[in-house]
């Protein structure tokens, strides 16, 4: 197949487009000849040229005198319509297969922005195909990552990466889905499951010579070969688990009793007046989402209604959100005034959390009390916990530490690559597989066949991950989330 890319960096930020062509070269030359340069007849050589796309930078003297596109070099073309009037002057670049991005040929042009001129354009493609009788239609959403990972040239989870990375909204995010289309995160799954292949060969060498069994997989090691998998397998699933993070960030609520200064806390870690700051109990009333980024982990930071017995409807309603909000949550900043005394509402707050959430104590308004003293809250003395002023920024930077490692986040998205919650499932059955494994390892009367099927299981899942064990619908599901043109 071939493809036809084009790239209209338009104000609304989408202008790109993707169409789809037949892979027969003789075509695709004069796809090529037609649209650049209204149908001039391709120079002698061209399909050789373009074919032989190694030594096509040597581009022969007779291909120079007629208009061709010269393989990988930027060539300012015009765009007309059936009646020769001008649509659109730009780039034209020829990638012959499979030196591109997709392993297809593929031409691309680069026009001005907006969306009229794409679609004239677009049409006059069309318009040329039809004049020709080549096949040429639109491409689906994701299609042209699809194709370069059909063809090899991606896996899986670096095709993901692309996505990722167009959808990063921070310098940080785009670090750790580049490093995943670089490669990083599948060169640490292709570790992974050659360790595993290495152990499996050994059992399946064992299982045909079953008299040698026991000597033969002790002399090799094969526990400690297991222990390494799993070693390998958990770190691994850290790193994707914190990748997961650097992608879909934390949902952070902030809950307490009214007045303690959660709108202050909301405005002072965004750096600015976002929600109603008063010293009236039952300021706020509905939900306040606020994205932040904390050492480059992208977070929404959900302000809340403050949770107390009322007959306001409208503040019931809010503390009902409050609720809401505490399900969806990854972390809850539990947030209690430090110049007031302990009050039992705070342990109710604590004891309604649902079990598993990580809770973080800030006690606020640490300005106002000469000495912060834990005993006084000995009630809360287990949680983790931090000191704050909203009001003066005082700890504010601790706070940050605290969310981030209760979130058990230990790299920064610079150090680290991106990742999805369908790789992070994928490693976990893997992970399950390894455990069953580990299981009959362990056994006595060794059940060789048993662990042999396992590894095999675990192996399979970590192909999931990279595309090698993921039924076409579920692909084509991934891709099409994609945006068109990518
Ligand atoms: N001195 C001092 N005052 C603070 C601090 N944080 C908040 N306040 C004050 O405490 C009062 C309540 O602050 P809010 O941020 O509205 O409290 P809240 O928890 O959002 O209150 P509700 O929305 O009613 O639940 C305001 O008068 C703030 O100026 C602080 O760190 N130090
Ligand atoms: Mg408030």
């Amino acid at each position: 197949m071939g493809v036809l890319r084009f790239s209209f960096p338009s104000r609304s930020g989408a202008g790109s487009a993707l169409e789809s062509l037949p892979e027969c070269l003789p075509e695709f030359l004069q796809f090529c000849q037609a649209f650049c340069f209204g149908h001039a007849a391709p120079p002698a050589d061209a399909e050789s040229t373009l074919a032989d796309s190694v030594s096509s930078e040597l581009i022969s003297a007779e291909s120079s005198k007629s208009p061709f596109l010269k393989p990988r070099h930027a060539t300012l073309i015009r765009v007309k319509d059936s009646q020769q009037h001008l649509i659109d002057e730009g780039i034209a670049l020829v990638f012959p297969a499979p030196h591109s991005f997709t392993g297809e040929h593929v031409l691309e042009f680069q026009g001005h922005g907006g969306s009229g001129v794409l679609q004239a354009v677009l049409g006059r493609a069309l318009e040329v195909a039809r004049e020709l009788d080549i096949p040429l239609r639109h491409a689906q959403a994701g299609e042209f990552t699809q194709r370069a990972f059909l063809n090899g040239k991606l896996d899986l989870a670096q095709a993901e990466a692309v996505a990722d990375l167009i959808d990063a909204s921070s310098a940080s995010a785009v670090k750790a889905a580049a490093a995943s289309l670089s490669g990083v995160f599948s060169e640490r799954v292709t570790r992974l499951a050659d360790q595993i292949t290495h152990l499996r060969l050994l059992l399946e060498a064992t299982l045909d010579f079953p008299e040698e069994e026991i000597d033969f997989l002790e002399k090799a090691d094969a526990k400690g070969q297991l222990k390494s998998i799993l070693d390998t397998f958990s770190l691994l699933l850290q790193a994707a688990q914190e990748g997961v993070k650097f992608r879909d960030g934390l949902q952070v609520v902030l809950v307490g009793q009214p007045n303690v200064g959660k709108s202050s806390l909301l405005n002072a870690l965004a750096g600015e007046d976002i929600a109603i700051v008063t010293p009236v109990a039952g300021t706020t009333r509905d939900r306040i989402k606020q994205d932040l980024n904390i050492r480059g982990i992208p977070m929404v930071l959900v302000d809340t209604a403050g949770l107390r017995q009322t007959q306001d409807e409208v503040e019931q309603i809010g503390i009902e959100r409050t609720q809401k909000s505490i399900l969806e949550a990854d972390l809850v900043i539990h947030l209690i005034d430090s110049s007031q005394p302990p009050c039992p509402v705070d342990d109710g707050i604590r004891k309604s959390m649902p079990n598993g959430l990580p809770i973080l104590t800030v006690f606020n308004k640490a300005d106002l009390v000469s000495e912060f003293s834990e005993t006084s809250n000995a009630v809360l003395s287990l949680d983790a916990h931090v000191s704050v002023s909203a009001k003066t920024g005082l700890g504010l930077e601790k706070l940050k530490d605290e969310i981030l490692r209760l979130a058990h986040i230990t790299h920064t998205p610079d150090h680290g690559f991106m990742a999805r919650q369908r790789h992070v499932d994928a490693l976990k059955r893997c992970g399950q597989h390894l455990d069953m494994a580990s299981e009959y390892a362990q056994q006595d009367d060794r059940i060789l066949d048993l662990f042999a099927e396992e590894l095999r299981l675990a192996h399979d899942s970590l192909g999931e991950i990279t595309g090698r064990m993921l039924p076409d619908d579920l692909l084509g599901l991934i891709f099409s989330r994609f945006c068109i043109g990518k």
